[in-house]
C-alpha cells in the first residue's frame, strides 16, 4: 500500500513550495497529504475505481501527480524540488513554532540543513540575531528541539494501523499461514507506534520469512533470520515478523505486545508462584505449563486476562489480581458520531453522504457540525448559511436509518465567550465549542477560558480539550482537575477526538476525567464520508482509559444520548 509513501511525498511538496515562498499552493498539498495519510483504504484502489477527486484536497494538479507516481513509481517534479534544498525537512518541521518559511529563511541565511545545525545555530545566538527571530524565539526553538526528539522516529498509529492491517491481510492469503495478529504498540493502539511487529504461525518459518522480505513495498531488508526479520518499507516503516508455532502462539503474542513495564511486573508474579515466563512460554521446573492462549497464562497466574489496550502496568495487574478489571467499551459499540464537518464548510462530502457512510457503520444518528463563528478560514458559516443547511438536510429525506442532528463547531475566544449569539445557539441540537486560536494563554488563563466555556449553557460538548496535534504542538496547558470538576458539576460532555493526529482527550487525560465523574463522547471530526472510519481510534484511546461503556454519551441510543446533553 502506497498511502504513506504518497502522503510523505505531498507533505514534503508543500513544506518545500512555501520554503520557497510559494502561495496557495503549500495548503492544498498539505491538506491532500493529510487526507491520503488517514486514508482507511488502499490508494490504488481509488485511483483504479478513478475516484482520487473525492479525497478531500485532491484537486486536477495533485490528482495528476499520485496517478504519475502510482503509474510509474516516480515523481520528478519533487524529485527535482527535493534537489534543489538539500534540507532535512522533516526533522527541522517537526520543532515547534518552525514553519517551512522560516525554515527556507535559515537555510538562506545561516545554511542550516538539520536539527544538529539548528541546535548549534540556537545555542551560538545566531538565530536571535536574524530579521524576525528573537531571543523569545530562540529559547522556544531549544525546547521545540527537546521536543521533537521525543517524537522521532515515530509515526501517528492511524498511519500505522493501516499499513499494519494490509500486510496482515496479505499474510493470511498465505495457505501455508496458520494465525497472523499485530503485537507491540500497534495492538496496545498507542497514539504513536515506533515500529509495527506482526506475528505468524506457520509450518514453514522459511517461506513465511522469504515471502515477508520480498514483499512489493519492502525498501530494505534490515535482519533476516531463520524465524524473524525486519523491514524498512519504502516509505520509511519499519516491521518486524517473528515466525513460530500453533503451541506457543499465545505466549508470543503475551510477550511481544508489551508493554515491556507490562511484561516485567508479569514475570515477577511467575516467579512468586514458582513458574518463569518468557516468550517461549510459562514453565514450571522445565516443563511448559501453558502457551497456547494469552488467557491460559494470565488465568495460571491468578488473573483475569487483561485488554491489550491496559498493558501499560498502571495498575491493571492489582485489578485483573482483584477481580475489578473494567468491562471495556467494545469497538462496535458507538452508536452515533457528534463532530463532523461537509461541504458546507470544510469537508468533502454532503450531510446525505455522510449519513449513508453512518448507516454503514451501523450507527443510529450523526450530528453535523460545521463550522461557525469567527473561523474564517475553515469556511465557517453565517446563519443564513446555516439554516439553508438545515433546509437541504431536511429536503434530501433523511436516511430513515440514520437521524442526522444539526450541530456546529463554535470557537471558544480567548475569554472563555463563545464566537456565536446565544440564542441562535438554542436552536441547534447539540453545540460543540472548541479552542482554535491563542494557544499561548498561561496556565491560569486557559483553565479560566475553558471553565466559562464549560458553564455556558448552550454548550454541550468541548472539542478537541486541548487542541494538540501530536506531531506538531503540545496541547495548551490548564488545570486538569478544575475542567473535569466543572465538566462534571455541569454535565458538559469532554471530547476524545479520533482523528490520529490530534487523539485529544489522550488515554491519561480521559482517564482522569472518568475517575472525576465525568462523561465523554467519541467523534471522529470527520472531514470525509471515510474518515468516519477513523471512529476506532478514538475508541482505542477510551479503553486505554479504561472507559466502560456507560462512561461514553454515545454508545446510547439517539433517546438517551439526547437526554445526556445538558438542555
Ligand atoms: P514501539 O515499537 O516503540 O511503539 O513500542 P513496542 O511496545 O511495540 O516495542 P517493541 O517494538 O520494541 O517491542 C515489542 C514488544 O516486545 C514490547 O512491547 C515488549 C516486547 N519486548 C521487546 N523487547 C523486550 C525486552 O527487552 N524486554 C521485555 N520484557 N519485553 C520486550
Ligand atoms: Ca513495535
Ligand atoms: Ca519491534
Ligand atoms: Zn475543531
Amino acid at each position: 500500500m502506497k498511502n504513506a509513501e504518497i502522503a510523505k511525498i505531498l507533505y514534503e511538496i508543500a513544506d518545500m513550495l512555501e520554503m520557497q515562498d510559494v502561495e496557495f499552493k503549500p495548503r492544498a498539498y498539505r491538506r491532500a497529504a493529510q487526507s491520503v495519510e488517514t486514508l482507511q483504504r488502499d490508494i490504488a484502489e481509488i485511483w483504479h475505481e478513478g475516484r482520487l477527486r473525492t479525497i478531500p484536497g485532491v484537486g486536477e494538479a495533485i490528482e495528476k501527480k499520485i496517478s504519475e507516481f502510482l503509474k510509474t513509481g516516480r515523481l520528478p517534479y519533487y524529485e527535482k524540488l527535493k534537489k534543489s534544498l538539500p534540507v532535512d525537512l522533516q526533522s527541522l518541521m517537526s520543532v515547534s513554532g518552525l514553519g517551512p518559511k522560516r525554515i527556507g529563511l535559515l537555510y538562506r541565511k545561516l545554511k542550516i540543513k538539520n536539527l544538529e545545525d539548528l541546535e548549534k545555530a540556537a545555542k551560538e545566538h545566531r538565530i536571535a540575531k536574524l530579521d524576525g527571530f528573537g531571543e523569545k524565539s530562540e529559547e522556544k526553538i531549544l525546547g521545540g528541539i527537546a521536543f521533537a526528539k521525543g517524537f522521532k522516529g515515530r509515526m501517528l498509529l492511524g498511519t500505522a494501523l493501516p499499513i499494519a492491517d494490509e500486510i496482515v491481510k496479505r499474510l493470511r492469503k498465505l495457505d501455508f499461514v496458520n494465525r497472523v495478529e499485530f503485537a507491540g504498540s500497534l495492538r496496545r493502539m498507542k497514539e504513536t507506534i515506533g515500529d509495527i511487529d506482526i506475528l505468524v504461525t506457520s509450518k514453514d518459518h522459511d517461506k513465511v520469512i522469504d515471502f515477508f522480505t520480498k514483499m512489493d513495498d519492502v525498501g530494505e531488508v534490515m535482519a533476516r533470520g531463520p524465524t524473524k526479520a525486519s523491514v524498512r518499507l519504502k516509505g520509511g516503516v519499519q516491521v518486524d515478523i517473528r515466525v513460530l508455532d500453533d503451541k506457543l502462539f499465545g505466549a508470543a503474542l503475551q510477550y511481544f505486545t508489551g508493554s515491556k513495564e507490562h511484561n516485567v511486573a508479569m514475570r515477577r508474579i511467575a516467579i512468586t508462584r514458582g513458574l518463569k515466563l518468557s516468550e517461549y512460554g510459562l514453565m514450571k521446573n522445565g516443563k511448559l505449563v501453558g502457551g497456547k492462549t494469552e488467557e491460559e497464562i494470565y488465568n495460571k497466574l491468578g488473573l483475569g486476562c487483561i485488554e491489550p489496550e491496559m498493558r501499560e502496568n498502571t495498575g491493571e495487574i492489582e485489578a485483573a489480581k482483584n477481580k475489578k478489571l473494567p468491562e471495556l467499551v467494545k469497538y462496535g459499540a458507538i452508536k452515533g458520531d457528534l463532530q463532523m464537518h461537509t461541504k458546507w464548510s470544510d469537508g468533502a462530502n454532503t450531510a446525505k453522504e455522510m449519513a449513508d457512510a453512518a448507516e454503514k457503520l451501523g450507527y443510529e444518528y450523526i450530528c453535523i457540525t460545521d463550522h461557525g463563528g469567527n473561523l474564517k478560514i475553515a469556511g465557517s458559516l453565517s446563519e443564513p448559511e446555516f439554516r439553508k443547511q438545515w433546509k437541504e438536510i431536511s429536503a434530501s429525506g433523511e436516511n430513515p436509518g440514520v437521524k442526522i442532528l444539526k450541530g456546529v463547531e463554535a470557537n471558544i475566544e480567548p475569554d472563555g465567550k463563545i464566537d456565536m449569539p446565544d440564542k441562535f445557539l438554542k436552536e441547534f441540537d447539540v453545540v460543540v465549542a472548541s479552542i482554535h486560536s491563542s494557544f499561548g494563554l498561561t496556565r491560569e488563563q486557559t483553565t479560566k477560558r475553558l471553565v466559562e466555556a464549560i458553564e455556558n449553557e448552550n454548550v454541550d460538548i468541548i472539542g478537541h480539550p486541548t487542541a494538540r496535534n501530536i506531531d506538531e504542538r503540545r496541547g495548551v496547558d490548564m488545570d486538569f482537575g478544575k475542567i473535569f470538576d466543572a465538566a462534571r458539576r455541569t454535565g458538559t460532555l469532554l471530547e476524545i477526538n479520533a482523528q490520529p493526529k490530534r487523539l485529544d482527550l489522550n488515554d491519561v487525560n480521559a482517564r482522569e476525567a472518568i475517575k472525576a465523574g465525568c462523561r465523554l463522547v467519541i467523534n471522529t471530526d470527520a472531514h470525509s464520508a471515510d474518515q468516519l472510519a477513523n471512529i476506532r481510534f478514538g475508541v482505542g484511546v477510551a479503553r486505554r482509559a479504561w472507559a466502560e461503556s456507560k462512561n461514553i454519551a454515545n454508545t446510547l441510543p439517539l433517546k438517551d444520548f439526547m437526554k445526556c446533553l445538558k438542555r
